[in-house]
């Protein structure tokens, strides 16, 4: 059996993470993430993060560098996240989220992130922190 993977990006921008709040399904909408999605069958994770991030924000973003761990989200499926770097474009929420906001340091866990992304989340705001 193989796993699915999940991508999702922390992307950081002047000193900021980018959080996405999720529209659906509906026992996760409210809820605020790391946008991403799962990649399509043949896709290398990286290629697959720039998509979604294209999709779901509108952007044209970079993946950085990868967060050490993976972590379960419901049987069959890992997320990995990558910090990212924006190159062009204003994040919009286009598709699956209905807020976006930017987070520093002091401000990360205002938002009622989703428990899978937390451990990574933690890990950019030290970044964040350190920079
Ligand atoms: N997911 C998550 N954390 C993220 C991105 C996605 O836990 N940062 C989960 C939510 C869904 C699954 O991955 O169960 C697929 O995401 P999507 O519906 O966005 O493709």
């Amino acid at each position: 059996m193989s796993e699915r993977v999940v991508v999702a990006g922390a992307v950081c921008h002047r000193g900021r993470l980018l959080a996405a709040r999720r529209s659906a399904p509906e026992e996760l909408a409210g809820r605020w993430e790391l946008p991403g999605g799962k990649l399509e069958p043949g896709e290398e994770p990286e290629d697959a993060l720039v998509r979604e991030l294209r999709e779901e924000l509108g952007v044209v973003a970079r993946p950085v560098e990868r967060i050490p761990g993976r972590w379960t989200l419901k049987p069959g499926y890992v997320l990995e996240v990558w910090t990212v770097r924006l190159l062009s474009g204003d994040p919009l929420p286009l598709e699956d989220h209905d807020e976006l906001r930017w987070l520093g340091p002091d401000e990360a866990y205002t938002v009622d992130w989703l428990d899978q992304d937390r451990p990574a989340v933690a890990e950019v705001v030290r970044r964040l922190r350190e920079a």
